[in-house]
């Protein structure tokens, strides 16, 4: 059996490879958990917007702030990190070859501790000891067992991660001086991302967070913990987005008939996303007192190069679309749009995300400049922000991809009717989106407060202002509730009522002319340093005057 799968490895973009059986059923055990998620946040979602229209009120004395913690906790945890680390195990699996018994051993290990954790946490919210709006954000406080579970959660996920990344070492060790498959490489990075950033809030959570909690000091810096908190909380949204990602970079071009525009420059955006996703976070801190401007101004300034990356990858998907359409026939500057496969769910989806994230990033680039993000700071805006971006972008590229992914892992086939099935919600997702995230940008810019409950403010007239744009949110949060619905239709009919068969796990070739893959990518002690460097240059001083000048005494 060895053998076989180290042909496999070799052939890394070889179509018939396979996820193996075993990993497949690790693979499916997290998408069970993600799709479980999504019924479950996407209703709190519903309610939300429904309250906040002030045409609903919850019943059951259950309270808005405890539906807003489910809705994120379920949406904005469970669902991302249970399907990255499931089609990353996958990924894994197909590109570098089968996990072996101790590799799998770690994953299943890894699942069940993290579900032990969500479990736990998941009580305490239901209980209402954690209405924390689902952050670790003091002063607001939860029950100990609540901070605990989600401590289990990031455990956990390093476990998951550890075995994805033993796969890689150990592919490496049987194909010494070859460029590593991309997809698994790919992998390693955003794991490695995700370690450094998760030590953030590790700390956080085991050195205030718990001791407080648990009624062991009776004050903590709440500066600090906030510091700590966004240390992680940006490269958060890049574990997210990387997958994604991924699936733009590898799957994509396989699926329109194309190649990947270049692997050396996959890789390198990957490199500028785990140097770069650390020493940002104080973009969201911009309003905070207590952080001098000079620390504010870096971290804006490197904000603004992680934009980089982004732009090459949206550069290096319009290439990959024009050298097909050209390659099929097309003429003129934009002759290649038509001749996309725009029935395939498994490109239509990942494409609405690519164009929802071209006004996701530019509304990104607004909050992170520095003047702008004083109007924009704490009002509905952000959620607009991030509606488009992870909740359009990443989350709909993920359904494009668990469309192929949850068939290829349980030996059934993707069929036309399902096929239709996906694209209607992906539309419906669309002009949902469209409507609830627009009517909340324009919303925050006339100063509507995000993570607030409904009010009228006493009859003010600038609240009178918002109230329409309140209830096209709801309208717009109605249509995505639907999506939802007919999303999960699509992946019962999968898991459990499409015909058998063999759907591919697709993964394009690097196109020919592309310049050869320079070794130095793959070299991560390189990387390793530069970004510890990167780290402690943007936040050992900050972190050390916030200590220093802290209420609670100094260090000095
Ligand atoms: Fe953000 C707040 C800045 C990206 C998520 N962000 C948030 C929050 C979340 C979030 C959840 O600087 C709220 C946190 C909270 O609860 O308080 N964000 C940025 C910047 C970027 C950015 C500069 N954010 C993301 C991504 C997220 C995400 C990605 C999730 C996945 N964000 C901020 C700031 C705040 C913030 C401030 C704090 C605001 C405050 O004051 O509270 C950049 O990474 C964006 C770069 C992206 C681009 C777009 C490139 C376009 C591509 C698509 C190509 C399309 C093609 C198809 C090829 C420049 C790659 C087109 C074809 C056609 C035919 C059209
Ligand atoms: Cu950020």
């Amino acid at each position: 059996e060895e053998r076989v799968v180290s042909t496999q490895v070799k052939a890394s973009v070889d179509n018939s490879a396979k996820v193996d059986k075993k990993d497949a059923k690790l693979a499916l055990a997290h998408i069970y958990v993600a799709f479980i998620a999504l019924f479950i946040g996407g209703l709190c979602g519903l309610l939300q917007v429904l309250v906040r229209s002030g045409q609903f009120e919850l019943p059951f004395g259950i309270g808005y702030y405890q539906v807003l913690t489910v809705h994120g906790v379920l949406l904005g945890l469970v669902l991302t990190t249970y399907f990255i680390l499931g089609f990353q195990t996958a990924a894994v699996s197909r590109t570098a070859g089968a996990l072996s018994n101790g590799q799998r051993k770690l994953g299943w290990l890894g699942f069940w501790v993290m579900t032990i954790g969500t479990a736990a946490a998941a009580v305490m919210v239901l209980l209402n000891q954690a209405s924390v709006l689902y952050t670790f954000y003091a002063p607001l406080q939860a029950h100990w067992i609540y901070y605990a579970g989600l401590a289990l959660v990031v455990v956990g996920s390093w476990i998951v991660s550890l075995a994805q990344g033993l796969r890689f070492v150990q592919w490496k060790k049987e194909n010494k001086g070859q460029t590593t498959p991309l997809l698994s490489y790919m992998v390693v990075v955003n794991n490695l991302m995700w370690f450094v950033a998760t030590l953030g809030v590790a700390a956080e959570v085991l050195l205030q967070l718990l001791p407080w909690s648990m009624g062991f000091v009776e004050r903590i810096d709440i500066l600090l913990s906030r510091t700590l908190f966004w240390y992680f909380g940006h490269a958060l949204v890049y574990f997210w987005l990387l997958p994604a990602y991924m699936i733009w970079y590898t799957v994509v071009p396989k699926i329109i008939g194309g190649k990947i525009f270049s692997d050396a420059l996959a890789r390198l955006s990957f490199i500028l996303f785990l140097l770069l996703s650390v020493p940002v976070g104080i973009h969201h801190q911009l309003t905070e007192p207590g952080i001098d401007g000079f620390w504010k101004f870096l971290q804006v300034v490197l904000t603004l190069f992680v934009v980089v990356p982004s732009l090459m990858t949206a550069f290096s998907m319009f290439a990959t679309f024009e050298l097909r359409g050209r390659s099929l026939g097309s003429k003129g500057l934009f002759g290649w749009f038509k001749n996309l496969p725009w029935s395939d769910c498994r490109f239509l989806l990942p494409f609405i995300g690519m164009v929802a994230f071209i006004p996701g990033g530019a509304g990104g680039i607004v909050n992170a400049s520095y003047q702008m993000n004083e109007l924009i700071h704490n009002t509905i805006w952000v959620t607009g922000h991030f509606h488009l971006t992870v909740a359009t972008a990443v989350v709909l590229t993920y359904f494009g991809a668990a469309f192929w992914l949850i068939p290829h892992l349980n030996g059934r086939k993707l069929t036309k009717r399902i096929n239709n099935m996906a694209n209607t919600a992906g539309i419906l997702w669309a002009i949902g989106m469209t409507i609830m995230s627009g009517a909340m940008h324009i919303a925050g810019l006339f100063g509507a407060p995000r993570r607030s409950e409904y009010s009228t403010y006493g009859g003010s007239e600038l609240a009178s202002e918002w109230i329409s744009y309140q209830i096209a949110q709801a309208v717009g949060g109605t249509i995505l509730f639907l999506a939802i619905l007919v999303i999960l239709g699509v992946v019962i009919n999968l898991l459990w009522f499409a015909p058998k068969g063999d759907q591919e796990f697709p993964v394009a070739e690097v196109a020919e002319g592309a310049s050869k893959t320079p070794a130095i990518l793959d070299n991560f002690k390189v990387w390793g340093v530069i970004l510890v460097a990167l780290i402690f240059i943007a936040y050992t001083v900050p972190i050390f005057d916030i200590i220093n000048s802290s209420p609670l005494g100094s260090v000095g």
